[in-house]
């Protein structure tokens, strides 16, 4: 039996369905008490550090903790659980944190690499834990702003290390309290044999070989001595319903989904999810793309295609559409955080914002200041800046010369139709239904000033084309923004995805069409990617 700490935030079913498929059952915390007698206890952190310990002092579960690990009782934090061991973060100054590990956790410095890191990199370890057993220097998932970095005071903590421009603590332990600030429930078969290890290890065995430090064990993920975070190869599910009324997965051309009429049928999204998860995608996005008409509380298929896909898929998971308030036929006010609320309890890692996040930056633009209402803005202050993604529809708009717009125009290698040598890109709401006078580069430098996580930009030009991902629209955006980018529409072949990563620095590359159609497998994207000396899972 596992006891499983649930304050009430983000996605923990992930964890509890991992635990599940382990053979393991669950228990709830009901009262404070239950912290300090469970016999095995695990703790995800969700959230942002400052509300995670603000739930943790309402519930009269901080003191409990400390009382558990002071007793040397089975514990394992995850991600933002690794975190609130130390004393404070730089995330919610003025918050303590238990205080348990002597240091403060600082922000990724800005400029050197994507903040946050998002994906997978290595961990090398500094000392003996049974966790890390039969772990053979696998990827893991990581997805955090903030890191605990490495102290003379708190080195005897230091279980592993990782780099992502500096070395930072991965993992730390001491007697039986264990914790890592990567996902071991996002992180495929290597993520799960670490919560195996901790759910098989008796108390009194583990307790037994506290104090053996052998180094014999010690792995680096690279023969440089540093681990490296990999380019991400994401497989994208176009989710709506067809005329049978089946939730089907579709697929357009330039965002055109129908044949004759009916909607394209590309299977079913649960089965073809788990088909990706096991063919090794690094992330699965679900994108119900009809959500800017739909209401997602009243979609309630969609909220379980993402329960029924968490109970067998152990990488993370994105859904967008739709997300933004709503009053329903009966006057019942929802907002935005209600709704990412519900995807996050139903599975979902990340939340993706289309068409709302174009009206949010238009009014920023209007009023030249954040009002803190808009649904970037409260979900990223809640769930943390990691889960808010922002999805971008933009297509070009070619223009003659460069001040015919005030637009942010670049120069082009793919003239217009009339020879012009100059583009925008112009974004575009309700499914590239309808342009707006704003620009890509306008809608990602407001969207990550609002706390956007993520940037996944398509392009309608390209979407289902086959002919290549548009280069110069990703460096664009890459150039303008700190926080990573998502390259998406147009793949064809396995060396689009090769060409992406060499001619752009992109963090991550997206792709639907050719997985759906079989015409590529992810391993053998993968695998190229691997030749041309690119890292990856
Ligand atoms: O506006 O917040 O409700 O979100 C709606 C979401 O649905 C947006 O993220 C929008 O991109 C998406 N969407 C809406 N309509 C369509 C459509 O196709 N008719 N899909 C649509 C956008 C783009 C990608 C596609 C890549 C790769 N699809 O999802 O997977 O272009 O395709 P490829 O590899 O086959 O070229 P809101």
């Amino acid at each position: 039996m596992v006891t499983l700490l649930d304050y009430g935030a983000g996605n923990i079913r992930s964890v509890r369905n991992a635990i599940k498929k382990l053979g393991f059952s669950v228990n709830e915390i009901k009262t404070p008490e239950d912290i300090f007698s469970a016999e095995k206890l695990i703790f995800p952190g969700v959230g942002s550090f400052g509300l995670v310990m603000q739930r943790l002092r309402e519930k009269g579960y901080a003191e409990q903790i400390i009382r558990r690990i002071q007793a040397d009782k089975p514990f394992l934090g995850i991600c933002v659980a690794l975190q609130t061991l130390y004393e404070g973060s730089e995330e919610s100054p003025g918050v303590a944190g238990l205080g348990l590990i002597p240091g403060q956790i600082k922000r990724f410095p800005e400029g050197k690499t994507a903040v946050p890191q998002i994906g997978w990199n290595g961990i090398t370890s500094q000392k003996f834990s049974p966790l890390l057993e039969e772990y053979k220097g696998e990827k893991l998932y990581f997805v955090h702003s903030y890191y605990a970095s490495l102290t003379e005071k708190s080195a005897d903590w230091t279980l592993a290390t990782t780099d992502y421009g500096l070395e930072f603590v991965s993992a730390v332990k001491r007697g039986n309290c264990t914790a890592f600030q990567f996902h071991p429930e996002k992180s495929g078969e290597a993520g799960l044999k670490m919560l195996a290890n901790y759910l098989a290890s008796s108390f009194a065995e583990t307790v037994e070989i506290r104090g053996k430090n052998n180094l014999e064990n010690k792995f680096v993920a690279t023969e440089q001595g540093k681990t490296s975070i990999g380019k991400r190869i994401i497989a994208c599910l176009d989710v709506r319903t067809n005329s049978s009324g089946d939730l089907v997965v579709t697929k357009g051309d330039q965002y055109d989904v129908k044949d004759g009429g009916e909607v394209r049928n590309l299977g079913k999204p649960v089965a073809l999810a788990r088909r990706y998860y096991e063919e090794g995608a690094d992330e699965i996005t679900f994108l119900n793309i009809t959500g800017f008409r739909d209401f997602p509380m009243q979609d309630q298929p969609m909220l379980e295609v993402l329960r029924k896909t968490s109970e067998n898929v152990f990488v993370p998971l994105t859904i967008g559409g739709g997300i933004k308030e709503f009053t329903d036929s009966e006057g019942k006010h929802y907002s935005s955080l209600d709704v990412a609320h519900e995807y996050f309890r139903s599975g979902a890692d990340k939340i993706s914002i289309g068409s709302d996040a174009v009206y949010t930056v238009e009014k920023y633009l209007e009023n030249g200041e954040k009002n803190g209402c808009s649904s970037i803005e409260q979900i990223s202050r809640v769930y943390g800046a990691q889960a808010v993604v922002v999805s971008v529809d933009p297509r070009r708009i070619y223009v003659s010369f460069p001040d015919e717009t005030g637009h942010t125009v670049i120069k082009t290698d793919i003239p217009g139709p009339k020879g012009e040598k100059y583009c925008w890109y112009q974004c575009t709401v309700k499914g590239g239904r309808e342009g707006r006078d704003i620009d890509v580069v306008q809608l990602v430098t407001v969207c990550e000033k609002l706390g956007a996580g993520e940037i996944l930009l398509n392009c309608i030009d390209r979407d289902g084309t086959n002919s290549g991902f548009d280069l110069e629209l990703i460096q664009l955006v890459k150039e303008n923004v700190s926080i990573p980018v998502i390259a998406s529409s147009g793949a064809g072949k396995a060396d689009h995805f090769v060409e992406v990563f060499q001619k752009t620095s992109a963090d991550a590359a997206l792709a639907a069409g050719i997985f759906h159609r079989k015409e590529v497998a992810i391993a053998e994207v993968k695998s190229q990617v691997k030749i041309a000396g690119i890292e990856v899972r």
